[in-house]
This record gives structure tokens, C-alpha cells and sequence, in this order.
């Protein structure tokens, strides 16, 4: 409409985010986003760009990728860019030293040793051997990955961050840092994060093209996590729901007056939605948040240490057992709601669609992926003498003891060879077998609390097969001598929410030039992965689990 107004740059600029009536440019349009902030959840991505133009924003807002939110935006025009400001092209002219400030300009420096696959946002992960070289993931070279900027939260600030919690009947309660850290019991969570995209690529090498970042088998760690229960907070705060009471938290309000029950809304089907402060959200099932046996976690160290920024600092959720999109980062906001979160991390991009069912499907079709699956990766491969020798001295196939990780419910498995022991094998095995020696390592893990019980490893495509050593146990391997009495075999209930690293030693078979090595995991439930990623291939390259694979050339 050429009746709308013309504006000065100048007069745009005075619009920015702190005043309140906040407005934005694209191209030569002019639009106040005022009432857009206000009625869109995570909404305030978008001040970011306020006083100026939204266009640099627009490849990193994933909002973009809906393209409904440009037809929202045209709804909010007030008139455009007046003409003195405009250059040949018609765009509005930046006066020098007015270029926008990259928003990612207070990103954290980064651990090199990290393969990096996107810079802005940051993206990377560790490389292997590094990758499962030890039970608890260093915090530097814990994988990374961020939809947008990392949020700068001045040390200083830090214990006054706020977190909001929201009822299903609209009272909020609010909580610092400080005492959320004062108030409540710490507890400690040794748990996987691992991305739904890990091992995309080899879905995509496997089967074809696949949307999303193209991680190799690094989109996991596992890390020492230590927070506050989200269920103490929720009791707190005063969350009523049919069943369940909060059971008796410090200083817990009065319960309501008409507490029969009836009025209630149902446990079943309230969300905990969670949102950052850089505005990614997501939402757990409230059932899983207050599981008497859970522990999603309101975490603010990481092993042993405040939260890196790039993880979350200085609030994060952990989900353990949960695909890692649902353990917000930054954390500002849980409302309990009868909605799931309305971001698109919560709504599209985590699920997986058939292999046939294409790049645009029916969204509500399918639930978010909540709990993850078994999956395991080779991650150290190392044949001949030579090179084992040599991994042997760098570390890389000796079982660092998970004792040695600030979670004293772990200990170092019985069982497991030392360094000498090994080597000794070794020289028994290759007289025996002339033939060439190779050393692997990896990890193998799955969601929803299921142990690791069995590696199976094939030097030879598949065709037969041995088991690994496993590095990390809880209690006694299932394969030592004392766990051969009958009542150290029965399922233990237990949920482990950790990777286990395994070994193994083995010798190509020296008939062909070339080996496939491959692994698949055993969980407690009894789930193991699938052979081949083509029935499971969807376009967005999801949970791609199926047996790792990776071929040696014995020749060079
Ligand atoms: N939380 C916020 N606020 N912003 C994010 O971009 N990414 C999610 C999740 N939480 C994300 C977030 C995704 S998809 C993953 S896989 C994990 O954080 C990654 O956590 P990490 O970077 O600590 O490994
Ligand atoms: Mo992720």
C-alpha cells in the first residue's frame, strides 16, 4: 500500500528492544512487531533485530523455515523506508560502523579439537578416538549444538538468573539460580546427550540425501550432571494434578482448598514446556518429569563444574534417556500446559516419517521422538602390531576406570585386563593365528534407562561374529566368573542412563584385501539395532541406528 508512511533510518533505529515498541526492516518495509512479541511464544527471537533489519537474521531464525511467518510479518507493515535512505538497489543504506552486531559475536571460543560442521550457529563434534576415549566426556569436547547464539549471562548475574514456572492454572512462581542451588536437594545424573541426527551421514552414505546437519557418529557424550529434581520444583511451586500430590518439599504452600481431585487437571495429559532464553523450546510428557524413579534434572554443573556456556550455562534441563532436543539449554521458562511446546523442535523437526513418506508429510501424523533407541559405533580402529602398539602408548585401549569419574556410584569393572595382561594375549593370539591383528573401541548406548548388556563385533562383514569387552559396568560384567551364580543374571531393574565403551581384540581374516568391521548392541530389553539403514531411512536423516560399519584396508 504506497498511502502507508515513509520513515527515516534514524527514527527506525530509536525502535529497538528496549523500547518498547520495537520495530524492524526487510528490504524497504517497515514493520512494528510490538504485538507480534507479545502474542508469539519465543517471539523475542526476533529483538534481536529490532531498530534494524531482519534480513541477516532471516538465514539463521529458523523460524524462516516456515514460510507462513513471512505472511505474519506482511500483517504488522507500517510503511516503508523513506527514499533519502535508500540505495541504488533500494535497500536501506547502513551508515558505516552501523553494520548489525553479529549475533554470535559473544560466542564462547571453542576446544579445536572438535570437528566443527557449522561455525554460526556452532555445531561440532569430537573426533574419534577422542570420542569415547572416556566414560565422562570432557565438558571441552562435549559435542555441541546450537540452533542459534549462546546467550551471555555475566558470571556475576549468574545465581540472580530467573526461572519461571508456570501452573496449568496460571500461577507463576519464580526462582534464582541461588535458590533453586539453596533450597533444594543436589543430585547427580550420569547420562548420555546424544542428538536424534547422530550418524546421519551414514544414513545418507547408505541411502541418499538427508536434511540436516551431517553428523558422523560424535552427536553423543556422556557427562556428570548435577541439579536440582525438577519434580522438588514443580512440588514447590504448588503443582496439583489428579495423581499425583507433590510429596512434602521444603517449605511447600498449603495445598489448595478443594484438593479432592475432581478439579484437577489429569497427570496424563499436561506438558512440561521448556524454553531458553534465546527462545528454543521443547516439552517432556509431565509424567516423565514427576516418575518417582526419574531424574530430569534442573542442572547447573556438568562434571564437577559450572555448565560451559555452550551447554547451557547457567541453567540447563537434562532428560536422561530422552533424545537430547528435549534437554533445553539456557533455561528461562517451564510452563505446565495441556499443549506440547509449539516450537517446531517440539512439533516437527524430531520425528521420524516412513522411508516413502517425503520431504513435506503430515506433521501431526506422528509423536516427537521422546525416548531414544540402541545405537553403537566403532570409534577407535587400529591393525597391526605397529599401530596397536602405538595406541597403547597414547592411551587410547586402556580402560581409563570409570571410578576415577565424580560419580561415585560407578566403579571400575572387574574383570577387565590390564594393559600387560593384554599384550601377553596378544602374543599368544598372532603366533597362533598368523594372521592381522586389529584393536577396536566404541560405545554403545540406549534411551529410556535400558542397559547395555552385549556388544556383538564382526571382522568379516557380518558373517560371524564375537563380543566385546564392555569398559563401563555398573556392577560385575555378566561375563566374569562370579556373575555365573544364577542371581547376579536376573534383570536388576536398574536404569542406566550412561554410554558403555567397549574393546575388542580380534585378527582379520587374511583372505581379502579389505574387512568390514562391524558392531551392534545389545540393550536390557533385548533391543538390538536394525542391519541396514534403508528401512529405516526418512528424509530428515533421524535416528539413524543401524549396525556401524567401517572398512579396513590391510594392505596399506
Ligand atoms: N537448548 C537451547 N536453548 N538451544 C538449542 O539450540 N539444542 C538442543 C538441546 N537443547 C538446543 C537446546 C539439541 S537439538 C541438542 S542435541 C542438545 O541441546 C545439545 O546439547 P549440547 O550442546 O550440550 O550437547
Ligand atoms: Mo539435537
Amino acid at each position: 500500500d504506497p498511502s502507508l508512511p515513509r520513515f527515516r533510518l534514524a527514527d527506525v533505529r530509536k525502535h529497538d528492544a528496549k523500547s518498547g515498541s520495537p520495530w524492524v526492516t526487510s528490504g524497504d518495509k517497515v514493520y512494528d512487531i510490538t504485538d507480534w512479541v507479545a502474542a508469539h511464544p519465543g517471539g523475542d527471537v526476533i529483538l534481536q533485530a529490532a531498530g534494524h533489519s531482519i534480513d541477516p537474521y532471516w538465514a539463521i531464525f529458523t523460524i524462516h523455515k516456515a514460510p507462513h511467518v513471512r505472511e505474519i510479518l506482511e500483517t504488522y507493515l507500517i510503511g516503508f523506508v523513506d527514499i533519502a535512505d535508500l540505495d541504488n538497489s533500494g535497500q536501506p543504506k547502513i551508515a558505516a560502523g552501523e553494520a548489525i552486531e553479529d549475533p554470535f559475536a559473544g560466542d564462547p571460543t571453542r576446544d579445536k579439537r572438535l570437528v566443527v560442521l557449522t561455525q554460526k550457529p556452532c555445531n561440532a563434534e569430537p573426533a574419534p578416538p577422542q570420542l569415547a576415549r572416556d566414560f565422562v566426556t570432557p565438558n571441552e569436547l562435549f559435542y555441541v549444538r546450537n540452533h542459534m547464539w549462546v546467550p551471555v549471562v555475566d558470571t556475576a548475574e549468574a545465581e540472580q538468573h530467573l526461572l519461571t514456572v508456570e501452573l496449568p492454572d496460571g500461577d507463576v512462581r519464580e526462582y534464582t539460580l541461588d535458590e533453586l542451588r539453596s533450597r533444594f536437594r543436589h543430585h547427580r545424573v550420569t547420562a548420555v546427550l546424544q542428538c536424534s541426527g547422530n550418524r546421519r551421514s551414514d544414513m545418507t552414505k547408505a541411502v541418499g540425501k538427508t536434511n540436516g546437519l551431517q553428523w558422523g557418529a560424535g552427536a553423543i557424550s556422556n557427562a556428570v550432571w548435577e541439579g536440582v529434581l525438577l519434580r522438588d520444583v514443580l512440588a514447590d511451586a504448588g503443582l496439583q494434578t489428579t495423581d499425583w500430590q507433590p510429596r512434602r518439599a521444603i517449605e511447600a504452600p498449603p495445598a489448595k482448598e478443594s484438593d479432592d481431585g475432581d478439579d484437577l487437571p489429569e497427570t496424563d495429559s499436561l506438558h512440561v514446556q521448556l524454553t531458553g532464553m534465546e527462545a528454543y523450546a521443547a516439552s517432556i510428557p509431565l509424567p516423565v518429569a514427576l516418575d518417582p524413579r526419574g531424574e530430569v534434572l534442573l542442572a547447573f554443573a556438568m562434571n564437577g563444574k559450572p555448565l560451559p556456556r555452550d551447554h547451557g550455562y547457567p541453567l540447563r534441563a537434562v532428560v536422561p534417556g530422552f533424545v537430547a532436543a528435549r534437554s533445553v539449554k539456557w533455561l528461562s521458562k517451564i510452563v505446565i500446559s495441556d499443549e506440547e511446546s509449539t516450537s517446531q523442535w517440539q512439533r516437527r523437526d524430531y520425528k521420524l516419517f516412513g522411508p516413502n513418506e517425503g520431504s513435506a508429510p503430515n506433521w501431526d501424523r506422528y509423536p516427537a521422538i521422546q525416548e531414544m533407541p540402541i545405537t553403537s559405533a566403532i570409534t577407535g580402529v587400529w591393525v597391526g602390531q605397529k599401530s596397536i602398539r602405538q595406541a597403547l602408548k597414547q592411551g587410547h585401549l586402556v580402560n581409563s576406570p570409570i571410578s576415577s569419574s565424580p560419580d561415585s556410584s560407578s566403579r571400575a569393572a572387574p574383570g577387565v585386563r590390564d594393559l600387560q595382561a593384554w599384550q601377553a594375549d596378544w602374543k599368544k593370539d598372532n603366533q597362533k593365528t598368523a594372521s592381522t591383528p586389529v584393536a577396536l573401541t566404541g560405545y554403545a548406548y540406549s534411551g529410556g534407562g535400558r542397559e547395555i548388556i552385549r556388544v556383538d563385533v564382526s571382522v568379516d562383514g557380518g558373517r560371524t561374529w564375537d563380543q566385546a569387552v564392555l569398559l563401563d559396568q555398573k556392577e560385575k560384567p555378566y561375563d566374569d566368573d562370579e556373575s555365573k551364580s544364577k542371581k547376579n543374571i536376573v534383570a536388576r531393574g536398574r536404569r542406566d542412563f550412561s554410554w558403555k565403551r567397549w574393546r575388542y581384540e580380534g585378527a582379520l581374516l587374511g583372505d581379502t584385501p579389505t574387512s568390514e568391521i562391524v558392531v551392534k548392541a545389545i540393550d536390557s530389553a533385548y533391543n538390538t539395532q536394525p542391519e541396514r539403514h534403508d528401512g529405516i531411512y526418512n528424509v530428515r536423516g533421524n535416528l539413524a541406528t543401524a549396525w556401524h560399519r567401517v572398512t579396513v584396508d590391510i594392505t596399506s
